[in-house]
């Protein structure tokens, strides 16, 4: 093939590969390809020498022509390209103030979720769910409780203390207190809450966390109600068999005290650091209730008698969700908090 008709296939060749181009940088690539330096028409041209005079002014000047058609081109091209690119761009982030926004449904947290579900299964049973302050006397804490003044199992629960001689509670046994006030025997309540200690935190435990206490006062009360109890929540709330055991535990307003574990669910018992490695979490003590605090609630102890639970729902959350850090639960972090699907609980009753 001539030279001449190198560079004239060279100029279809740049015009048809400049139509396909989709982008401003495979359009500089074709550039570079065909008109740069050491593109196709300086290869072409290399030839250039071996032509008569005549030869070479025609080519010289067939070539000048290609050339500045192909810059041309090549300019236009890319100023088609780049505002192509841009409109595109434009298009993306366009924003439009009036679109509306689709509704994002709100879920339930899942200390929450569980809490509904917990007052539910004892709803059914005929507890009431009953309510009580965050900031309590020492007398509701404590004092109501059998905990005398001096008494050192009030270093079982470190105490955050406020102005006036104040606390905030440190279990929600403080609503036993309160129920028996307003309540006549008989009666069956719950009491769902936030409670509050001064302690380290880990794993396993919070300085923030919530609890369910639980007291049933009737005519003839004894451990067997209290298991029984126990037993129909568990079943209903895990719906299945769930291993748990029980062993002898002291608080002051109980009289026998137990404290009742769940093989722990986050590790299936193998040991992990929720449960210390030693397969068992603490979840449930209970007891039957003192005559001491009976007394105190204006209850007759010879007449009457009770049992008494204070359920542990942050661990009981972590059990149903194998959270492996009580932390998790009330840091606010949305993308722990967005792994929760509400599960649709609903609250069965207003709180009395
Ligand atoms: C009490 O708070 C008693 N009021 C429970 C009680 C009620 C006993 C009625 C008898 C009769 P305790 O300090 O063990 O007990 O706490 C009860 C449960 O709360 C524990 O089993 C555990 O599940 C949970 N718990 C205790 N401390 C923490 C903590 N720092 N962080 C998270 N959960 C905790």
């Amino acid at each position: 093939m001539s030279l001449l008709d190198r560079l004239q296939t060279l100029e279809q060749e740049a015009l048809t590969g400049l139509q396909k181009c989709n982008s401003p940088t495979e359009l500089e690539s074709l550039y570079h390809d065909i008109l740069g330096k050491k593109g196709e028409l300086t290869e072409i041209l290399k030839g250039i020498k071996d032509l008569s005079p005549e030869e070479k002014k025609e080519a010289g000047s067939r070539a000048n022509e290609i050339r500045a058609n192909l810059e041309k081109q090549f300019k236009d091209g890319q100023i088609k390209l780049k505002e192509k690119e841009l409109e595109a761009k434009l298009q993306s982030e366009l924003y439009d103030a009036l679109r509306p926004i689709p509704p994002r449904p709100g879920r339930l947290h899942p200390i929450s979720e569980v809490q509904y579900q917990v007052e539910a299964i004892f709803s059914s049973m005929g507890f009431r769910i009953m309510d009580g302050p965050e900031v309590e006397t020492d007398q509701s804490n404590f004092g109501a409780l059998n905990f005398s003044d001096d008494h050192p199992a009030r270093d079982m629960q470190d105490t955050i203390w406020v102005e006036g001689g104040n606390l905030l509670r440190t279990h929600t046994s403080t609503v036993q207190v309160r129920s028996m006030k307003v309540l006549k025997p008989p009666f069956r309540i719950i009491a769902p809450g936030r409670v509050f200690r001064f302690e380290q935190t880990d794993a396993s435990h919070e300085t923030t966390f919530h609890q369910v206490e639980g007291m049933m006062v009737d005519r003839e009360v004894s451990v067997s109600h209290l298991i029984y109890v126990m037993k129909t929540f568990l079943r209903q709330y895990f719906e299945k068999d769930v291993e748990v055991r029980l062993r002898p535990g002291y608080f002051p307003f109980v009289e026998p005290g137990f404290e009742l574990d769940f093989s722990c669910l986050v590790c299936g018992g193998s040991g992990c650091s929720v449960c210390k490695h030693s397969g068992w979490v603490e979840i449930m003590p209970c007891g039957l209730v003192h005559p001491n605090v009976l007394s105190a609630g204006g209850i007759d102890p010879t007449k009457w008698q009770g049992f008494a639970f204070g359920l542990g729902l942050s661990r009981l959350v972590m059990m149903r969700h194998k959270i492996e850090d009580i932390r998790h639960l009330l840091s606010g972090n949305l993308r722990f908090l967005k792994a929760f699907e509400s599960a649709g609980a609903s609250r069965v009753s207003e709180k009395s």
